[in-house]
């Protein structure tokens, strides 16, 4: 019955995420300016015009007052976007915090803080209240908004408590949760301090999501070795409830990139970009400047493929752009919570490339050409399809990755140049695009060298039948496609559920 509805009607989605697809920055006291954010997510959910969506979620900004709440609630209404306010205490505790001191290393396999263990106990607890409370913040908003027959779509690991707070106010909603990250290991879950009420509280969706089947399976096993549950080839069942668990491997919009590098304007950019690096190969990384991108272990692995290959110096050259991102951890926090500097902030992670890049131009440039092009910067949306476009070897060398969408950015434009990819093993998309791309293992930097110089001299041939693979697979699994496919599975499972119930 619910399938035949929503075909008939635009189905209202809204999609609750951490950040809402613009970021606000307060001009006067009753004026914003509002800009799209970066980030892998946005670029996904860009693509869905299927559905009547409205998006639900942080604005990135701290603001106190009652004046400045309405006029950017209203300013974001006319976005389609609605807000939730976070102050910045919390932000710092359930943001900063719990989310990306904690949750993200973790589901990168980098482990959990290890500090002195009475601040982690006391840390951890109070970053967890913060996450909780955060996530009924969320909720609230969600609940003003919500009519029957929406369907809401939770979003990655900022909102794995969303789901139970939403079904506890209203157990009919229809709720679905995704992970953008990897799910990692059961035996890496294990280790969290609150493995099991996160588990829980994330199987109280109807559905739930990941970009492989591994990370499915990982999810399944955490559920079943930690609170004891039963796995079935359809997710994991509690006292005869089904929480349905499943592979939505996310895409991108194709058509914006292919129809971009066809614009006059880029295909000047694309000439003035060729004549600039004529004569020389170019190689392109694209990355959030974040630990597990593997930037540093990039250029290690570039250096050593000049130190091996000297006929390639000043006939090639690396492109490493890389956008920090989380930029506000304050000094206050890191006082207050060591464990922050065991891990490598942006700062410290811009500082480290910064000195790699200097002594390897200083090592192989002259005075007219360096090796290396480091910008710690966003590129607009033009800019980064021209570059794309006259590459000749992407090197993408996630240490852990969920999916990684400027892997499929970069095939997309590449119709005529029929670039190489060079691909980590642990992103998702190594599953995916793994018939056309080299995968590699980023620790290894002797085996990225290699390949570097594999894909440098690739025959036109071998060339073309990786680029054709990949293609084909991004231009038919598509971002609409993985939203429609998530939605219409949800809005599945829940007849299913009430059929089995009336059984
Ligand atoms: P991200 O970690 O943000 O996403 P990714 O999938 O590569 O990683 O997406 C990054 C996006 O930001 C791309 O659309 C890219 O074009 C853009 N971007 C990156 N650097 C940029 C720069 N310097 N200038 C301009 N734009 C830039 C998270 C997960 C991923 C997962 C996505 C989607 O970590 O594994 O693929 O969500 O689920």
């Amino acid at each position: 019955i619910l399938t035949t509805e929503t075909a008939a009607i635009r189905q209202r989605l809204l999609v609750v995420a951490n950040r809402l697809p613009v970021s606000a920055t307060r001009k006067g006291e009753a004026s914003w300016q509002l800009e799209m954010s970066v980030g892998g997510l946005v670029s996904a959910l860009l693509g869905i015009t299927d559905f009547d969506t409205k998006w639900i979620g942080w604005a990135g900004v701290n603001v106190p007052d009652e004046i400045g709440q309405k006029s950017l609630t209203e300013a974001l209404a006319e976005k389609r976007c609605i807000p939730v306010f976070l102050d910045e205490d919390l932000v710092n505790l359930y943001y900063n915090g719990y989310c990306n001191n904690i949750l993200w290393p973790l589901f990168h396999y980098l482990g959990l803080p290890q500090e002195d263990r009475l601040a982690t106990t006391r840390s951890f607890q109070s970053q967890f209240d913060a996450y909780k409370k955060a996530n009924q913040m969320f909720a609230d908003v969600v609940n003003e908004h919500y009519t029957e027959r929406d369907v809401i779509w939770c979003h990655d690991y900022h909102l794995m408590f969303l789901p139970k707070c939403l079904k506890e106010h209203n157990n009919k909603m229809k709720v679905g949760w995704f992970l953008h990250t990897p799910f990692p290991s059961s035996e890496i879950h294990r280790t969290l301090p609150s493995r099991s009420e996160l588990l829980k509280a994330v199987l109280v969706a109807d559905l739930v999501g990941f970009h492989t089947y591994d990370y499915a399976r990982h999810f399944v096993s955490a559920c079943t070795r930690i609170l004891g549950l039963e796995g079935t080839p359809d997710g994991v069942e509690d006292q005869g409830r089904l929480t349905r668990v499943a592979a939505f491997p996310i895409g991108i919009d194709p058509g914006r990139f292919i129809r971009a590098i066809q614009l006059p304007q880029i295909k000047n950019h694309i000439m003035e970009l060729k004549e600039r690096f004529a004569g020389r190969k170019v190689m392109l990384g694209v990355d959030r400047l974040d630990m597990i991108k593997g930037i540093p272990q990039k250029i290690l692995a570039f250096e050593k493929f000049l130190e091996e290959n000297p006929d390639w110096h000043d006939k090639v050259v690396l492109l490493q752009i890389a956008v920090p991102t989380r930029t506000d951890v304050p000094d206050s926090l890191i006082a207050f919570f060591p464990s922050l500097l065991l891990f490598l902030t942006d700062q410290k992670l811009t500082c480290q490339v910064h000195e790699i890049v200097g002594r390897i131009n200083g090592r192989f440039g002259s005075l007219t050409t360096v090796p290396i092009h480091h910008l710690d910067r966003s590129l607009d949306f033009h800019g980064l399809c021209a570059l794309y476009a006259i590459t000749d070897v992407a090197l993408i060398t996630s240490l852990r990755d969920g999916m990684n969408l400027v892997s499929y950015e970069f095939v997309a434009c590449q119709a005529s140049k029929k670039g190489v990819l060079i691909l980590s093993e642990f992103a998702g998309a190594a599953q995916s695009l793994g018939a056309g791309a080299i995968l590699v293992n980023p620790w290894n930097i002797t085996e990225v060298a290699s390949s570097i110089a594999y894909a440098l001299n690739m025959p036109a041939e071998e060339r073309e039948k990786r680029h054709h693979n990949n293609f084909m697979h991004v231009t038919t699994h598509t971002s609409q496609e993985w939203a429609e496919t998530f939605v219409s599975e949800l809005n599945d499972t829940i007849v299913e559920a009430q059929l089995r119930i009336r059984q």
